[in-house]
């Protein structure tokens, strides 16, 4: 494991803080999503994975009514916040999500009384497209549960996570990301049905059949504050309601779409019904011990993302493509898009497929993008 995967590097980031040894460490990690992709907000389902690279946060209880917050990715003094002055909008930037988390607990009837010292460490890069903004709340979340011996179940933690993001820090993302780094298992995917709640564990072991995943940082930065992430909410909104449906999930045929007259809504709606079937396949194939097969269904969903769903931005399409031609089983763009990481299975060991996306980058002019071995983790856990 690197960088801050263990609890050293997060206590000693605290002593240098706060001074002294924190209470306890807690790490929660980023994810993968391996299919399933802007199917979580229109109530379908979802396939991630916990990563690896995490968020680690060293804690220790105050008694001044303040979290203290200092984070070794922005240096600086700790931010000091009130806990009674956190109301939605009141605090911006990276320090948003902590602040966000504490507001939630306390928004459900734990007042965090005394506050929280909280040094965070990470080896997720931001902006990659894997969850480093969830896998901040998610560990800050069971940070604050376990100072305070709070009695919130995993699922709960995931909710009050997503609450931060979506009314704190005004970011409208789905429970997809908050879900993986909380409820995954090593070696698995999750399956998450995002109306009921209801998970499965889905066998996940990429090296036991002789393949790997391979993370393709395409280093175009994205973030799904900017507008674009929003306006696809709400054009699935607009075509489940014209369509007569409380959400695109209750759609089966791609058929159904065809009833939409606005072209837009009418992709936007085939992505959505085509994508949920393509978890459910990519669930018969893993349970059926074939990942080998999975291949072809990233390559529709990667289609469908970028034709249907208009979310890929060029250096995904560069990187699928490359891929693909270079010997890859199947490769698609990943999370909310325009920019961030693509997903490619690979045969093990194969350096022909990096090889190759480095070569069509440089050829562009872009900058190399950066290669990460995709290993199915467990989610958050406590580090000490
Ligand atoms: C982002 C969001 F945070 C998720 O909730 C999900 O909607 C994803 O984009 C797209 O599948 O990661």
């Amino acid at each position: 494991m690197s960088g801050a995967a263990g609890a050293g590097p997060a206590e000693r980031w605290f002593a240098d803080r706060f001074g002294g040894r924190p209470e306890g460490v807690w790490r929660a990690p980023g994810r993968a999503n391996l299919i399933g992709e802007h199917t979580d907000y229109n109530q379908g389902w979802v396939l991630p994975f916990a990563l690896h690279l995490g968020v680690t946060v060293a804690a220790s209880r105050r008694d001044d009514g303040v979290l203290a917050i200092a984070s070794r990715q922005a240096p600086g003094a700790p931010v000091g916040l009130p806990l009674a002055t956190l109301v939605p909008g009141a605090v911006t930037g990276w320090a948003a999500y902590p602040a966000g988390v504490a507001w939630a607990v306390r928004e459900t009837g734990h007042p965090l009384a005394g506050g929280a010292s909280l040094a965070i460490e990470s080896d997720l890069p931001q902006g990659a497209g894997l969850s480093s903004s969830a896998a901040l709340e998610c560990a800050t979340a069971l940070a604050l549960a376990g100072l305070y011996g709070l009695d919130l179940s995993r699922p709960e933690l995931a909710a009050l996570a997503w609450r931060a993001e979506n009314d704190f820090v005004g970011v409208p993302s789905g429970i997809m990301d908050q879900s993986a780094s909380l409820l995954s298992r090593a070696g698995h995917a999750l399956l998450l049905d995002c109306r009921s709640g209801e998970t499965t564990d889905v066998p996940l072991d990429p090296a036991g059949a002789g393949l790997g995943l391979v993370i393709v940082d395409t280093g175009a930065r994205h973030a799904l504050g900017d507008g674009r992430y929003a306006e696809r909410r709400r054009e699935c909104d607009r075509a489940a309601a014209l369509l007569g449906v409380t959400s695109l999930r209750e759609l089966t045929s791609p058929a159904a779409a065809a009833g939409l007259a606005d072209s837009v809504l009418r992709r936007r709606a085939r992505h959505v019904i085509t994508e949920n079937a393509r978890v459910q396949e990519t669930v018969t194939l893993l349970t059926g011990g074939d990942l080998a097969g999975v291949g072809a269904v990233l390559r529709a969903s990667h289609a469908s993302l970028r034709d249907d769903f208009e979310v890929s931005w060029p250096e995904a399409d560069v990187a699928v493509d490359a891929a693909t031609a270079a010997g890859a089983l199947g490769a698609r763009m990943m999370g909310g898009g325009f920019g961030g990481s693509a997903l490619a299975l690979v045969p093990a060991g194969q350096r022909a497929v990096s090889a190759a996306i480095t070569a069509e980058f440089g050829r562009r002019g872009w900058p190399p993008p950066g290669f990460v071995r995709a290993v199915p983790s467990a989610g958050a856990l406590r580090v000490r």
